[in-house]
């Protein structure tokens, strides 16, 4: 994208037309996205915050922001990143770069369980539980992958995630070779993350290796092309520097078409072989797991639609979309009707799999679907989303396929990822459109030079395309997912009964500091709007580890603890225990206070962490002194 940003800024103001402004579409299109006081969104917008490492929450239709996910950053504002837990989940990274959300799906339709995210920077992925919106498992740095950009991609039944690698390494990590020797030395990979069916826990099932390209975006199969999965990718040239140009030099690159249960059942049958601890399967020695179609130009999105017959790519550098025929590609596979192979690997006769190209205009990336026949693709370079008409087509429009394009809507911006609601499943809800854009083109108030990124809100319930609303987000969203706002039930508060965490303490009598050597261990309690104990007594030396749990239960009613000059801010959620733990280095006493405005009182809520100097102070610090603690 950031190669293709430069070429493209000069022309990305080409646009398709100008938006309607005259007074009866200003108000019909107010109407439409407004959403009164006290009235609620229908559906949630999940879109992933990119470098930001967040995942944001909008309502949609009024597009207004909800609430931040923290997933791959720290995030004071919900304290992640500071209690012993979520640190834990962080590692030593402070940052992810978030592409592609993925709900989980059962029976291709969502099912409001998890939703996915991948890191493109740190080659990892999370879960977050929408049960409580919260992030729950980060699985990675994952082994043997680098660059985990083309995911995440769930399979009909949250059986994987299927990721591919943008970038090529020499495997497995920790090896080094010349880039020069890149044709040789490096290599890309292609991961089933196995998804467990109850628990939603994510571990590497099995890796697919492949030729060093550059994989891209993908989508998983369903319906005919049920149990494949199809990535686009550029750089079949294996270039290793310049990119820009050398990667771009040929007409088509190499999609890959992958046999995923195949590929479960070779690692079952035995045909694997283990790298740093991960079953790896050589596609050139098990036939039937992995195939190429070439496409052209620098494709860069590839989805299936809802009936799993058709898959399309977005040609960066080609004025069109080029549209898969899965049945043609089954045939094509059984028929062997192939124009090669590459390292082994068979490649599928274009003519023989390729259904027509869609003038569609330039700079197509990604395509999604309303369900009804339709498929809506973003324009990088047009800056518009145009809609067009899946096959079958009439004998009139195959032999002239501009009569598949049914609308362009001008989006103003450069386009990037483009949603439809549940266009990744086989019942798509349609109704909206969202557009993710790139290069703001100054239509806000001005920011100064860091700029906003904008979404824009399109009906696509008619025949033709309205635009609605636009907004504005933090950097950077990439994809997002949209799901009915009835499709999830979050719970608001924690019930007292769940919470299993064994430093809990719901009374007065279960509070207090204990010590044991140089652990200083203070379980509390925190309620309107005090803590209980609100002092500590430690020493300077020791280890504090510091419990707090919030016995509240009622909604919203959050407590924060805040350490001053501690680097400490850990919010406690109604019926939640948080945890963290410092090695107490310097003597003072710090204040320690509720950072969530919680009651009238909020702010008395405070108390005080009393490090003494060794030996010093009440006897519970380990002092002389008598007893310090209520
Ligand atoms: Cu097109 Cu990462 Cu999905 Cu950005 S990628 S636009
Ligand atoms: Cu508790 Cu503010």
């Amino acid at each position: 994208m950031t190669a293709l940003a430069i070429i493209i800024t000069a022309v990305s103001l080409v646009g398709c037309g100008k938006s309607s402004t005259n007074q009866a579409d200003r108000t019909a299109n107010a109407l439409a996205s407004y959403v009164a006081p006290g009235e609620k969104d229908e559906y949630y917008l999940f879109y992933s915050g990119g470098h930001s490492g967040q995942v944001f929450v909008a309502g949609i239709p009024s597009l207004r922001h909800i609430s931040t996910i923290p997933v791959f950053a720290p995030y004071p504002g919900t304290g992640y990143g500071f209690d012993e837990e979520s640190k834990k989940m962080l590692g030593n990274f402070t940052w992810g770069d978030v592409h592609h959300p993925g709900l989980s799906q059962t029976n291709s339709k969502y099912d409001g369980r998890w939703l996915f995210v991948n890191d493109n920077a740190n080659n990892r992925i999370a879960r977050i539980d929408l049960k409580d919106f919260k992030t729950h498992q980060i699985l990675g740095p994952i082994r043997n992958s680098v660059g985990n950009h083309g995911s995440s991609f769930i399979t009909e039944n949250s059986e994987y995630i299927l990721c591919a690698t943008r970038f090529s390494v020499p495997l497995p990590k920790g090896r080094v070779a010349d880039p020069n020797d890149y044709e040789k030395e490096f290599n890309g990979m292609v991961s089933g993350i196995k998804v467990d069916p109850q628990t939603g826990e994510m571990k590497v099932g099995w890796q697919i290796l492949t030729p060093p390209f550059d994989w891209d975006l993908g989508s998983t199969g369903k319906g005919p092309s049920s149990g494949w999965a199809f990535w686009t990718s550029y750089n079949t040239e294996m270039a290793h520097d310049t990119l820009e140009v050398n990667a771009t030099q040929k007409d088509r690159d190499l999609c890959a078409i992958v046999n995923w249960r195949a590929a479960e059942k070779a690692v079952a049958d035995g045909k694997a072989e283990m790298m740093d601890g991960v079953p790896i399967i050589d596609p050139a020695k098990v036939p039937g797991v992995l195939y190429f179609v070439p496409i052209g130009k620098s494709p860069h999105g590839m989805d299936v639609d809802p009936t799993g017959k058709w898959v399309v790519a977005g040609g960066k550098l080609q004025p069109a979309t080029t549209v898969l025929n899965f049945e043609k590609v089954q045939a094509a596979i059984n028929n062997k009707t192939f124009e090669g192979e590459f390292r082994g690997i068979p490649i599928l006769k274009y003519e023989a799999v390729v259904e027509g190209e869609v003038p569609v205009g330039l700079g197509p990336l990604h395509t999604q679907y309303d369900g009804k026949g339709n498929a809506y693709t973003s324009m990088f370079i047009d800056s518009c989303i145009v809609k067009w008409k899946l096959p079958p087509w009439s004998d009139a429009e195959k032999k002239d396929l501009t009569k598949a394009v049914l609308d362009k809507v001008p989006a103003h911006f450069s386009t990037g990822h483009l949603v439809v609601a549940g266009s990744d499943t086989a019942h798509p809800y349609g109704k909206w459109c969202v557009a993710m854009n790139k290069l703001s083109a100054g239509r806000h108030i001005n920011v100064g030079p860091a700029q906003p990124e904008s979404s824009q809100l399109i009906d696509i319930s008619g025949d033709k395309m309205k635009m609605i609303a636009e907004s504005y987000t933090e950097p950077e969203p990439h994809f997002a997912q949209i799901l009915k706002v009835t499709d999830v039930q979050p719970t608001e508060v924690y019930p007292k009964d769940e919470n299993k965490d064994p430093n809990a303490v719901w009374e007065k009598a279960q509070s207090g500091v204990t010590r044991n050597g140089n652990q200083v261990d203070a379980k509390l309690m925190a309620i309107r709007s005090r803590y209980n104990p609100d002092r500590i007594d430690a020493q300077v030396g020791d280890e504090l580890t510091v419990h707090v749990t919030n016995v509240e239960q009622t909604r919203d009613m959050i407590h924060g603890f805040g350490l001053i000059e501690h680097n400490i801010n850990m919010v406690i959620d109604p019926g939640e225990t948080k945890t963290f733990r410092i090695k107490l280095t310097k003597p003072g006493v710090f204040p320690f206070y509720c950072t969530n405005f919680c009651s009238a009182l909020h702010q008395e809520m405070q108390g005080y962490l009393v490090v003494w100097e060794p030996g010093e102070g009440p006897s519970s610090a380990g002092g002389g002194g008598s007893t310090a603690q209520k």
